[in-house]
């Protein structure tokens, strides 16, 4: 039994990894909640319960690729050593730049960091933790003069109003969102306010849901921020005491929101929406403000976070138990690489670019020089690449050729670099394609280190499987680098705990910071194996409760918000995109995991009813962007307003080429943090009406032939895709390629209309199946899946070849709990049958919703729309 960290989700929830059969079989690892864990106390969500089915090894990256092809280690370092040290002679120290990622471990942050800004000495180190916490961060700083979080879990039990704003915390920190609704139903008064212009699954879940305008979160805030004073609830000794700026925060308050009447019409609400809200908070001591990505995705991302802080100080509810803003992490080590310092605008360990803190690192680091200066932001970084003032860069661990804005200048961008190393650990991702070097990274459940968790909690990942092939730790590679490169006294890295008791000495020496692990600079390698998750500082679960900042002054700063809002779209649809319950990113751990792929299997653009009406479309169409190559089928979705609409940020061109929505996200980013806009975009769709649509199943991957529109996912028995275009394919003659010796064809061929369908079949068994068609809508694959790999009936040889009857038995409708397979339609007969009457009567009859809770908005609305048509 090994104790270790979900790799997903800020939450950082422990696990426990057992092994009930041989070491070697991925399948007979289990992996459950670890029920001492401080974050967790044994609840998973779906993706945590789901870790056991990502063990495989089908698709890792076992060794070192260069050029396309196998190589070694040494070889392949060497390449990289000389490249960096080329480049750098040739263009200056700024010429190379690494991107790195918020799910790597401390001890290979920290590594990075150090090898960057010191054996590199350039400042060229930036995270997609950019593309994510950054506002965050600079909130903090603005306000408390570190990057801190006041707050901790417990919080979310003792508050009697917790607010989510820009955060659908129901599906992406789940179990914290759980921890929310379960204190709520303990102590029967705490009250939860959803602010998200979508009614999500955690609005469904809220006593009060506030659909505000995109974008116009500075307005409330600052609306809340003038009531309060009005209202005289502002805490004026906390505020006289301990802080600064408060007359000006609240004359912008007042100027930008100066009355109820004025906020709900700056934020498309309801007043009296507007003046619960207000009432509710300012009568209310113990309040959490948690927020995530509807407020730091945004170009005035830092300023939401700073009016969302504003009110907090001017109440002095910070660092109280229960009261206090909560910034959400988003990956499970964005708050440990925030820690090392692997943002650009960072040194190290919360120091900045001063003189003073670059002479005290580089003395610590005894290296020649370091980087003096702030590096490049993401965005800025890749239009550095773009432009050719960078020429090698090395990716460890993010995927950006996806999840970056305006996706296809980052390819081309990629395509113009000199040299690129990607360190990742499957075989194929989106950014490879450019990759000149490729190195295999240890993943979850091999590699061994901590991470720190959104309250500031480190824990340890452990390894409870040997590394497969050739694969390494990330801080290996990148100390092999740095050894090439003169610095093998600066690097003399054996192993995990080294770096960490390393970097713990860097931040003892931070006297003036928060941040300051002195006390664990002595951890033993047996104290370091055997880490129980605490946090830091240690023993002080909240901070700034005593009016006591980290500023200068030792007070807080209330900033001026002075907010704009979004321009109007013209009659296009504002695009927000965001996260689907059971998948993580750019799925290359999710993607295949079949109980993760049946919630949402397809890419979709979800769309208000009205909007379908007026683009003419309905539900499986496709809007296609006027200009461009994106095409996403459509859903008709009124928990979205009017005039916006919603698509997932997880397809790549490996699965959905034509559906990866950071294509129509322009790189538009807040000013302060460089935080991209992600939830703001702005589109001109039209429908499209391909000539031709197919579904192709098969039991095996089949290469698909190119095609406008294609998108892909796992199934029972293998795997499906959906097909649309204009450019006509030999469909027959392609799909006979894949004829194999003693197949059966079963086909059927409208020549009139050119319909096609057609099935191999194995010894009677369904190997794989071709639906065409001209003038029908594509029927749901469904049923076809479940044929896949089975016996083909009289009746169900008729249903194929006629396109007719594709209902049987069986219940083929949406997945609506993961972790009891359980759907749709099963649950509405139970409904129907037994009675049921809530969400508690499902899960005592089919278990649905009764282990992670993720699916109980789903079983309310379905059990909603038994009382509106009993
Ligand atoms: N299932 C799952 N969970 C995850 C992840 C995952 O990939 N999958 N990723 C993790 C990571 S890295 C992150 S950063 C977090 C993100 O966690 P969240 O921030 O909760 O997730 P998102 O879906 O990106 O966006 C949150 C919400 O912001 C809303 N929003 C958009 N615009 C606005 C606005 O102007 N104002 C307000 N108030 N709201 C707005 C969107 O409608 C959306 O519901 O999730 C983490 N957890
Ligand atoms: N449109 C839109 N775009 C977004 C967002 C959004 O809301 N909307 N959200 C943004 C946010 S908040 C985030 S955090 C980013 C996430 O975006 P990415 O970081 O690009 O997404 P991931 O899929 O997590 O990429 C991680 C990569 O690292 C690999 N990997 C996993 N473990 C390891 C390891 O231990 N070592 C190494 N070397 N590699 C490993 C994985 O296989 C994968 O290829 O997306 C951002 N992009
Ligand atoms: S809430 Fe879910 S994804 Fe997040 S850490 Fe816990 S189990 Fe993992
Ligand atoms: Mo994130």
């Amino acid at each position: 039994m090994t104790c270790s960290t979900c790799p997903y989700c800020g939450v950082g929830c422990g696990v426990v990894a057992a092994n009930n059969g041989s070491a070697v079989d991925a399948t007979h690892w289990t992996v459950i909640g670890d029920t001492s864990h401080p974050a967790n106390a044994g609840r998973l969500c779906v993706k945590g319960s789901a870790l056991s089915d990502t063990l495989s090894l089908h698709n890792r990256l076992l060794f070192p690729m260069m050029d396309g092809q196998r190589t070694n280690w040494e070889l392949a370092l060497d390449r990289i050593a000389d490249a960096f040290r080329d480049t750098q002679q040739r263009y200056g120290k700024n010429s190379v730049a690494l991107y790195v990622s918020g799910q790597l471990l401390t001890e290979d942050y920290y590594v990075a960091n150090k090898f960057t800004k010191g054996a590199l000495a350039t400042g060229n180190i930036d995270t997609n933790s950019r593309l994510c916490m950054a506002s965050a961060v600079v909130g903090h700083q603005r306000a408390f003069g570190e990057d801190v979080v006041p707050g901790c879990y417990e919080d979310f039990d003792l508050a009697e109003l917790i607010i989510f704003v820009g955060s659908n915390a129901a599906w992406t920190h789940p179990v914290l969102f759980q921890r929310a609704l379960a204190a709520r139903a303990q102590n029967g008064k705490t009250k939860i306010v959803v602010i998200d212009p979508r009614r999500t699954a955690s609005a469904e879940e809220a006593d009060l849901h506030l659909p505000l305008r995109a974008g116009s979160d500075g307005f409330l805030f600052n609306g809340l921020l003038h009531y309060l004073k009005r209202e005289d609830a502002v805490d004026w000794g906390f505020l006289s005491q301990h802080t600064e700026g408060w007359v000006d925060a609240f004359t912008a308050a007042k100027t930008s929101s100066p009355s109820i009447p004025s906020v709900a019409q700056q934020c498309e609400l309801a007043p009296d929406l507007v003046a619960t809200f207000f009432h509710w908070f300012a009568k209310t001591e113990k309040t959490v403000t948690a927020f995530t990505m509807g407020i730091n995705q945004s170009e005035s991302g830092s300023d939401n976070v700073n009016a969302i802080i504003n009110v907090h100080l001017a109440t002095g509810r910070i660092g109280k138990p229960g009261a206090s803003p909560f910034s959400l992490t988003g990956q499970p080590n964005a708050m440990g690489g925030r820690e090392v310092g692997g943002l650009a605008t960072q040194l190290a360990v919360h120091r900045g670019f001063s003189e003073r803190d670059c002479n005290k690192v580089q003395a610590f680091w005894g290296l020649p020089a370091i980087a003096r200066e702030p590096g490049l932001k993401a965005v800025d970084m890749f239009e550095a690449i773009h432009n050719g003032s960078i020429k090698a860069l090395w990716i460890i661990g993010t995927n950006p050729a996806v999840s970056l804005p305006d996706r296809q200048r980052v390819r081309a961008a990629l395509a113009r670099c000199d040299f690129v190393v990607v360190s990742d650990v499957v075989r194929h991702n989106d950014t490879m394609e450019w990759a000149d070097v490729v190195l295999p990274a240890l993943a979850w459940s091999e590699k061994d280190g901590t991470v720190t968790n959104s309250e500031r909690c480190v824990s340890r990942q452990r390894a409870f499987r040997a590394p497969p092939g050739e694969a390494k730790p990330d801080w290996w590679a990148l100390t092999q680098v740095a050894h090439r490169l003169g610095f093998s006294t600066q690097f003399p890295y054996q192993k995990p705990s080294q770096i960490f008791r390393e970097h713990c000495a860097l931040s003892a020496r931070n006297h003036d910071r928060v941040f300051n692990l002195s006390a664990w600079a002595s951890c033993s390698d047996e104290e370091y194996e055997n880490w129980q998750p605490r946090v830091w500082p240690p023993q002080q679960s909240r901070l700034f409760g005593d009016g006591q900042f980290a500023t200068a002054t030792r007070r807080a700063r209330l900033l001026p918000i002075t907010p704009t809002a979004l321009p109007k779209t013209n009659g296009h649809l504002r695009v927000n995109t965001g996260r689907l319950r059971d998948q993580w990113h750019t799925m290359t751990r999710t993607g295949d995991v079949l109980r993760l792929c049946q919630h949402t299997p397809l890419p979709r653009l979800y769309v208000h009813s009205q909007d379908a009406k007026t683009l003419s479309v309905n539900d499986g169409d496709w809007l296609r962007e006027a200009s461009g190559t994106i095409r996403l089928r459509v859903q008709r979705d009124d928990t979205i307003k009017p005039g916006d609409s919603f698509a997932a940020m997880h397809w790549t061109a490996q699965c959905a080429p034509s559906a990866v929505i950071n294509d129509v996200v322009a790189a538009r980013v807040d000013r302060a943090s460089g935080e991209p806009a992600f939830k703001h975009s702005e589109v001109r769709w039209q429908r499209w009406r391909p000539q031709w649509q197919a579904l192709v199943l098969s039991v095996d991957a089949l290469s698909l032939p190119h095609s406008d529109y294609a998108a892909s996912t796992v199934v029972e028995n293998g795997v499906v895709a959906e097909l649309a275009g204009d450019v006509e394919i030999d469909w027959p003659q392609w799909f006979a390629n894949w004829l194999e010796p003693q197949q059966e064809v079963v086909s059927f061929y409208d020549a009139a209309i050119g319909d096609f369908r057609v099935a191999h079949l194995r010894h009677d068994r369904v190997q794989r199946i071709l639906w065409l068609t001209r003038q029908q809508a594509l029927p749901s694959y469904l049923w076809l899946a479940s044929r896949l790999a089975q016996p083909l009936s009289q009746p169900d040889r008729r249903a194929l070849l006629s396109g007719q009857s594709l209902v049987t038995a069986g219940d083929n409708s949406a997945l609506i709990c993961s972790c009891f397979s359980v759907r749709q339609k099963t649950i509405e007969q139970a409904i129907r049958t037994q009675n049921l009457r809530s969400v508690e009567a499902i899960g005592s009859c089919l278990n649905a919703g009764s282990n992670c809770g993720s699916c109980k908005p789903e079983l309310r609305r379905i059990l909603a729309q038994f009382s509106t048509t009993a």
